[in-house]
């Protein structure tokens, strides 16, 4: 690997650098999809959905504007010099070339390309355009791509359109919304290109918990990339009604109080992390005033998989969510300035500062928190009227199975490159014991990650190992989508190994589902499996394609059962 500048990508630099002296002075939350029943009768989806927007694929030229990295790079690249990660840093004000980064086209063949990974500029703020991303149709392409928020008990149709580029193949992955993952829904084996548009179906049912999620790109070889872009975002559900026991009109309206915190760093980098797509965000708070910050952390490199996030003494924080679930409890009962958080996992916060603080990832401070006072609001609060913590209401999907019996026992062993010694296929599904799983049983897993983030699509899973099995980023008894033992590679030959045991219900959904390491790089790599949920409701397969430029199109792909035969009805 080397470091080159050439004349070609400094005139990017110089291109960009124009545009950083922009200061960030109030929140960059991004911008909401446009959800709409005129929508559904424009397309001629009227009686199929409640709501439709359309979403578009984009490219962009190049990453940079505003982008700090040069510094903190260095510093971070000494660190690790006894890994040989990189041959060489590189100076504030250079454009940075590796060689020979590896990416795989369509057909999963490599190919060699000369890869800028990054444009090191010294200025604050700035928005951070994206390599890949997600828009509204006639928007920028941004980093990050929109906000998607979704109403329990609606049907929702998503037209998802390529980027116009043929070559260029994705698919959008709803990470956290408990909804089947094959037919037309949320199924990673389907895809986009071109010009063409695909049709994604979600039915939030209305018991679904109302929660932080996230949306990304998700086609196989080509994940590390494009979300590597940008191309991903935040999804809410929101609350709705019949939130938990004892929700007062105070706790309603802390709940409502939102601030958006999308945390995410860069592939290939040691840093430096963005809040919102820019270096350095800015809250703006009222003092002492209780809101509630949705906190979401997509890490693009590959030798780590948690962090810390912590905030100044001068405010108080209680956990109130992770992985967009509630606690059991809310608020949890003790105030924490730093939390351990795994990747590809959300964190909600009730958060109250007494004057200006500093949010941080690390050591690295990455957004800051400027209070006024004199217009206080002292209605929202995270607590009762009386002061107390709320037990929020439970779908079947999330109760506790801590003293209930399993129905069957698995084990999964996750690896750089592959599941149980099994490489990704769509030949070959992951068979417990030579057999599928079953609708409407509760499981027990136990899971040998070492540092690799395992992530199941579409079934949540509670924690229930009681002597820190499962690290520090997860707690006795609740529920996550994300389960991330070990913190870095480094890390992984000095403390023992972790076998963390979780329980979870197959419940409301059924079919094909997938399993995955949340390392970008090692998903594609084949550290990904899908295992089959027999004896549950279906999902259709249309409507599937709206607009298709040459057939095929997004074509269904069956996964065989375990035991043999179609998937085709499950
Ligand atoms: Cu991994």
């Amino acid at each position: 690997m080397t470091a080159t500048t050439t004349a070609n990508t400094l005139s990017v630099l110089l291109a960009v650098s124009a545009t950083t002296t922009m200061l960030v002075s109030a929140e960059q939350a991004p911008k909401e999809l446009p959800w709409s029943a005129e929508k559904c009768a424009e397309l001629g989806y009227s009686e199929k959905f409640d709501a439709c927007a359309e979403i578009e694929f984009c490219e962009g030229d190049a990453y940079g504007g505003g982008y700090n990295g040069g510094r903190r790079l260095n510093r971070q690249l000494r660190a690790m010099d006894s890994m040989e990660m990189y041959g060489e840093g590189q100076n504030e004000g250079e454009v940075e070339v590796w060689d020979e980064d590896v990416y795989y086209d369509e057909n999963g063949n490599s190919i060699t390309e000369d890869v800028e990974v990054g444009l090191y500029v010294e200025d604050e703020g700035a928005g951070r355009p994206a390599t890949f991303g997600w828009r509204i149709p006639g928007e920028a392409c941004a980093w990050p791509g929109p906000l998607i928020r979704m109403s329990r008990g609606k049907r929702y149709g998503l037209f998802v359109s390529g980027s116009g580029n043929e070559e260029t193949i994705t698919n959008i992955h709803t990470h956290g919304l408990h909804v089947p993952g094959h037919g037309n829904a949320d199924d990673v084996t389907r895809s986009v290109s071109g010009s063409d548009v695909i049709i994604y179906e979600y039915h939030i049912p209305s018991y679904h918990m109302g929660g932080t999620h996230w949306y990304h790109s998700h086609w196989h070889h080509n994940s590390e990339h494009h979300v590597g872009g940008g191309a991903f975002g935040m999804l809410i559900v929101d609350d709705g009604e019949n939130v938990g026991e004892g929700v007062d009109a105070g706790v309603e309206a802390f709940l409502s109080n939102e601030k958006i915190l999308i945390a995410s760093n860069h592939e290939d980098i040691y840093g430096p992390w963005i809040v919102n797509g820019v270096q350095r965000e800015q809250y703006d708070f009222n003092v002492d005033e209780w809101y509630r910050l949705r906190i979401l952390i997509v890490n693009l490199d590959d030798h780590s998989s948690s962090r810390t996030i912590s905030f100044g003494d001068e405010c108080e924080a209680h956990a109130i969510a992770h992985d967009g679930m509630f606690r059991f409890q809310v608020p949890a009962a003790a105030s924490q300035t730093t939390f351990s958080i795994g990747d590809a996992s959300r964190l909600d916060v009730a958060i109250r500062c007494s004057s200006d603080s500093t949010i941080s990832i690390y050591d690295e401070v990455v957004a800051s928190i400027k209070t006024s006072s004199g217009n206080t609001n002292s209605l929202p609060s995270p607590f009762t009227s009386s002061g107390e913590a709320w037990s929020s209401t439970r779908p079947g999907y999330l109760v506790d199975l801590r003293d209930v019996e399993a129905d069957g026992a698995f084990s999964i062993k996750l690896d750089e490159t592959n599941i149980n010694e099994v490489q990704y296929s769509l030949e070959k599904p992951l068979c417990a014991g030579g057999t599928d799983f079953k609708f409407d049983t509760i499981q027990e897993w136990t899971l040998s990650l070492a540092y690799h983030p395992f992530h199941l699509h579409i079934y949540p899973m509670q924690v229930v190992s009681q002597n820190g099995e499962c690290g520090e980023n997860h707690e006795y008894g609740e529920y996550y989508d994300t389960i991330t033992i070990k913190h870095s590679y480094r890390r992984l030959y000095t403390r023992k190994m972790g076998k963390c045991k979780v329980r979870l219900a197959f419940r409301d959904v059924g079919g094909k589902t997938l399993m995955q390491c949340h390392v970008f790089k090692h998903g594609d790599q084949g550290s990904m499996a899908f295992i089959h949920v027999v004896g549950g409701p279906a999902q259709e397969n249309e409507p599937r394609v709206h607009k298709c430029a040459s057939e095929p199109c997004d074509e269904p792909v069956n996964i065989p059962l375990c035991e043999g035969g179609s998937a085709e009805d499950y």
